[in-house]
C-alpha cells in the first residue's frame, strides 16, 4: 500500500482552486471618463501585485503607467480615444499568475466632474454647467442636490445610472425642484432608472438624487 499515500497526495493538489492565485478586483475607480480625455485609475482588490496589463475587449482604451507597489491596489492611466464606442467597456487585469474576472468601465461624451459634499439639500446644491456628466457616490441614506441654470423655456434631461454600472446593488430617487426654498418637487422618479424632461419656466432648478439603501 505504498503508493496510496502519494496518491492522495497528488489528488489534493489537484483540487486546489485556480482562482487562488489569480487577482481579484473589488473596485475600480473612478467608473469611466470622457472620450478623448485621460484619467488616473485606481484598482483595489487582492493579489494585484506585478499587475502586467489590462485586457480591454472593445478598442478605444489604453491603459499605461501601472504602479503595483503592493498587492492589494494598482494605479493606472488611462488614454480614452477620441472615437472610443459609448457606453460599457469589459476588461481584466492580467498578472504574471493569473487573469482577474471582468470588469467595466464607462465611456461618455460630456465633460466629468466630481460632487463637492456638502451638497445635502438645495441650499447647498453644487452648481454644475448643463451637459454635464457629474460622478459622485452615495453613502448611507446621502442625498446629492445640483443646481443648473436654465433660459424660460429650456428643457432639461437627468437620468441616474447608478446600478447600471454593475457596482453595487442600490436604489436610488431622481427629483427635479424650482429655486424657491419651499417649492415641492415638479416631478419625482422613484427607482434605479430615472429619466425625464422638464419644462423649465425658472430661473435656476435643483436636481437632487438620494439612495433607498445604502452605496
Ligand atoms: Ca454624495
Ligand atoms: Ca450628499
Amino acid at each position: 500500500m505504498s503508493w496510496a499515500r502519494p496518491f492522495c497526495l497528488l489528488l489534493v493538489g489537484g483540487a486546489l482552486p485556480l482562482w487562488a492565485s489569480s487577482p481579484h478586483i473589488t473596485s475600480l475607480l473612478p467608473t469611466g471618463g470622457q472620450r478623448g480625455k485621460e484619467r488616473e485609475v485606481e484598482i483595489t482588490g487582492e493579489r494585484l501585485k506585478g499587475a502586467e496589463e489590462i485586457i480591454c475587449y472593445e478598442p478605444g482604451l489604453k491603459f499605461l503607467g501601472f504602479d503595483t507597489t503592493n498587492s492589494t491596489a494598482v494605479k493606472a492611466r488611462c488614454e480614452i480615444a477620441p472615437d472610443a464606442g459609448l457606453g460599457e467597456h469589459h476588461l481584466r487585469l492580467r498578472t504574471a499568475t493569473g487573469l482577474s474576472e471582468l470588469t467595466t468601465f464607462f465611456v461618455g461624451e460630456l465633460p466629468v466632474v466630481s460632487e463637492t459634499e456638502p451638497n445635502n439639500d438645495k441650499a447647498h446644491a453644487q452648481v454644475v454647467a448643463l451637459n454635464t456628466t457629474i460622478e459622485g457616490s452615495i453613502a448611507s441614506e446621502d442625498m446629492d442636490c445640483f443646481a443648473v441654470e436654465l433660459q424660460k423655456g429650456q428643457q432639461v434631461a437627468a437620468e441616474v445610472e447608478a446600478i447600471r454600472l454593475g457596482r453595487y446593488n442600490f436604489d436610488t430617487r431622481l427629483a427635479v425642484a424650482g429655486p424657491d426654498e419651499n417649492s415641492s418637487p415638479m416631478w419625482m422618479m422613484p427607482g434605479s432608472r430615472c429619466r425625464t424632461r422638464l419644462q423649465a419656466s425658472l430661473r435656476q432648478t435643483t436636481v437632487g438624487i438620494c439612495s433607498a439603501c445604502g452605496r
